[in-house]
């Protein structure tokens, strides 16, 4: 007999999306925020169903993110954000916390959260995951968010 393998699909039609986006480093959160919607839009999502919160930091993200996971009205929230590591451990702290929180809220909400947060060690880095040669990780994120709200409603039925 043949297995069952359940995935979700890349269809982003009746699907709404918070998208909460850091303003440290907007240089590289602007270029996230594009490539996450172009890659919704892309994928059959509409602009009217996606809603995008600005926060001032990454470390500030995850509260945003809750507040979009508890009013049950998206399908999956994406973070994005660029943390780019200084002169003091700040960066890197925030980094591994922001990613745990994440990770967090959405076993404790139920909703897919997809972490598009850059961590880099310098700008170089940054510049090539938000556009250049690495790809666009908001883009990635959002393919990863349409293909996780499509698996958590395949789920349901299972
Ligand atoms: N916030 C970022 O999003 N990226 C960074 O690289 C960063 N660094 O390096 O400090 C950063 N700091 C601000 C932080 O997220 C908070 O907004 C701030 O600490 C106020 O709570």
């Amino acid at each position: 007999m043949k297995n069952v393998e359940i995935s979700g699909n890349l269809i982003a039609s009746n699907l709404k999306f918070g998208l909460v986006a850091s303003r440290f480093n907007d240089f590289f959160t602007n270029q996230l925020v594009k490539g996450a919607i172009d890659c919704i839009v892309r994928h059959g999502g509409e602009e009217k169903d996606i809603t995008v919160v600005r926060v001032p930091g990454a470390f500030e993200s995850p509260l945003a993110v809750q507040m979009l996971a508890e009013n049950g009205k998206y399908d999956a929230i994406i973070a994005l954000g660029c943390v780019i590591q200084g002169a003091t451990p700040h960066a890197g702290l925030i980094g591994a916390q922001v990613t745990r929180s994440l990770t967090q809220i959405s076993l404790a909400c139920n909703v897919p959260v997809i972490d598009g947060v850059i961590t880099a060690d310098n700008l170089e880095q940054a510049i090539e995951r938000s556009g250049t040669k690495a790809g666009n990780k908001g883009w990635n994120a959002a393919l990863a968010a349409i293909e996780m709200a499509n698996l958590k409603k395949q789920l349901k039925h299972e």
